[in-house]
């Protein structure tokens, strides 16, 4: 590759190397040079309505693609990106945020200039919390260097990283001769091999031992290592709601999602039972754990994620997460019987939906379970839209995207749109409530401006259902919208207003048919109608008043 002349130009080579193709964002004074190298480089810059949605789907072009960035105009745009890079962070998804800044010459004897907080480094303090490794580019001499270290750092922790572009710095040659530094890990060999006998013996020992497969074993590549894993010594494998789909769940060993009372019952039971559940790439969180309903006990499992490795209660330090995860796949695992697993039922309904039938939370899923095909990318926003696709059955493996952790609202619309730029060969089925769009639904016409075209199905139960689950007010209510009218404004896209079950199949049997952009269905749901997910969760809590 012909040598960067400039330390944006190197910058951009960097990201090229590692797969980016689309960058997400506004431009500002402060970033308009790095954005008129970007125009002439391999990177598409894709302009969203707002940087907060810009952020969403460079998150979930990370996750589907391995790396995503978005690059913003100084505090302005950068502070609008922090909710979505927190999100990033406590979801490990690896996006690049770059920042343009005043330049370093401008800063000399502190004058107020726009855009700025309270001194030229409070963005990028604010950011040293919210990601893995950050940097200013202030230097020639290290910017480089710099470069390479944050993104590093975002590769290795699966989490964002912040780089400030002074604008004076954009076009700087970096030194010069400067070759790509590489970095290699390794795990420490007789820690590993240690670690590797005590869980064997465990897994061996066993009698019920069962997989939980969490977002790490998809961030590290290990999807099809978790495969032959499962197969080599039949072991069952169920996962967590942000690791859903990690596996195809049609794969015969798959028994479904386990989130403690929320999820399934039958699951529930056999991960609850086992003695030796193997945690993989698992995040110990509230929701992944069905609001700590879920019993897992630190004695009867393994437990490795890139941070660490515990069997039972003994910690190893230094071992990779991928070296554990192969050694187990090269090591002498007994091969059992394969034992009767729970299995999804199957959700299918018929898609002759009744004409006087309104639409329930139950029968949308029921009905959107057998719309579903190798193409499709869930992508679900907080609220029943996720509870509810928990029981949705994916095809294939890492085709569900849902802020299961973090929660924010309005990630879905703008995820949509970076699933499909990350890879054109899906089609995003969006499902967002009606408060969640409010917020980010506009980003539609982003979509329409880049001619991507995602299916987004509004569950309209006016207003914040979730909320009213737990307690209800007059703050739960929305300002109705006409969502279906949404095309008219953008002069692009298909709406549908969904009251009935026959609407609803009409509805999507025309969104299939619509390839030229988007679609977006109204579908009105009772106020206080949940999905089974939701219901499963409020039964069991309930006993335990
Ligand atoms: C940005 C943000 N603000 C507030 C919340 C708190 N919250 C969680 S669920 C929810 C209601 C979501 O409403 P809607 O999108 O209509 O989905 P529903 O619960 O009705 O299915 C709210 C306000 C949040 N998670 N994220
Ligand atoms: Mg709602």
């Amino acid at each position: 590759m012909k040598k960067a002349s400039s330390i944006g130009e190197y910058l951009i080579q960097r990201l090229v190397a590692h797969g980016v193709r689309h960058i997400f964002g506004i431009p500002g004074d402060y970033v308009l040079g790095f954005y008129e190298q970007l125009l002439h480089s391999p990177i598409r810059i894709i302009n969203t309505c707002d940087e907060q949605g810009a952020g969403f789907a460079a998150d979930a072009y990370a996750r589907v693609r391995g790396l995503g960035a978005v690059c913003v105009t100084y505090c302005v745009g950068g502070l609008k990106v922090a909710n979505t890079t927190a999100e990033a962070f406590a979801e490990k998804s690896p996006v690049v945020v770059i920042s343009g800044a005043p330049g370093m010459k401008e800063r000399e004897k502190n004058p107020l200039l726009h855009h700025k907080v309270r001194e030229f480094d409070t963005q990028k303090k604010v950011f040293d919390q919210l990601t893995i490794a950050s940097t200013v580019l202030s230097d020639p001499q290290t910017a480089l260097q710099e470069i390479d270290r944050v993104l590093h750092a975002a590769l290795r922790y699966k989490r964002p990283v912040y780089i400030e572009l002074p604008r004076d710095m954009v076009s700087k040659p970096g030194i010069p001769y400067y070759t790509p530094q590489e970095f290699h890990e390794q795990s420490d060999r007789r820690t590993l091999r240690e670690a590797l006998v005590e869980a064997v013996e465990m897994i061996n020992c066993a009698s019920k031992p069962v997989i939980l497969a969490d977002v790490e074993v998809h961030r590290f590549g290990l999807q099809s290592a978790l495969l032959k894993l499962a197969e080599k010594a039949n072991l069952p494998v169920a996962a967590t709601i942000l690791g859903k789909s990690v596996i195809g769940e049609q794969y015969p060993l798959y028994m479904g999602v386990y989130e403690g009372a929320m999820g399934r019952d039958d699951v529930r039971r056999y991960v609850e039972t086992s003695d030796c559940v193997i945690l993989l790439g698992a995040f110990m969180t509230d929701i992944n754990l069905g609001i700590y309903t879920a019993r897992l006990d630190p004695a009867r499992s393994i437990y490795a994620t890139s941070e660490k490795l515990s069997i039972r209660y003994h910690t190893y330090e230094n071992v990779r997460f991928k070296d554990f995860v192969h050694g187990l796949l090269k090591a002498k695992l007994r091969r059992r019987a394969r034992v009767k697993i729970p299995r999804p039922e199957a959700l299918v309904a018929s898609s002759h939906g009744r004409a006087k039938h309104k639409v329930t939370v139950k029968g949308l899923f029921q009905r959107l379970n057998s719309f579903l095909d190798e193409r499709t990318v869930v992508v679900a926003d907080i609220g029943d839209a996720l509870f509810g696709a928990a029981d949705l059955f994916i095809h294939h493996r890492t085709e569900f995207l849902g802020p299961a952790y973090y929660a924010s609202m309005g990630f879905a619309v703008p995820a949509g749109i970076g699933a499909q730029l990350a890879n054109p060969r899906l089609r995003p089925l969006v499902l967002v409530g009606d408060g969640a769009f409010q917020m980010t639904g506009m980003e539609l016409a982003t979509a329409a401006r880049y001619n991507l075209k995602p299916i987004v199905v509004v569950l309209n139960n006016r207003g914040y259902g979730t909320e009213r689950q737990i307690h209800d007010g007059p703050y739960n209510d929305l300002w109705l919208w006409n969502f279906s009218r949404v095309p008219e404004i953008l002069g692009a896209g298909r709406g549908f207003e969904v009251e009935t079950e026959e609407q609803l199949d009409q509805a999507l049997r025309a969104a299939e048919l619509y390839t030229e952009g988007f679609c977006l269905l109204d579908v009105k749901i009772e106020p206080l109608d949940r999905s089974p997910a939701l219901q499963r969760l409020a039964e069991r809590l309930s006993k335990q008043l």
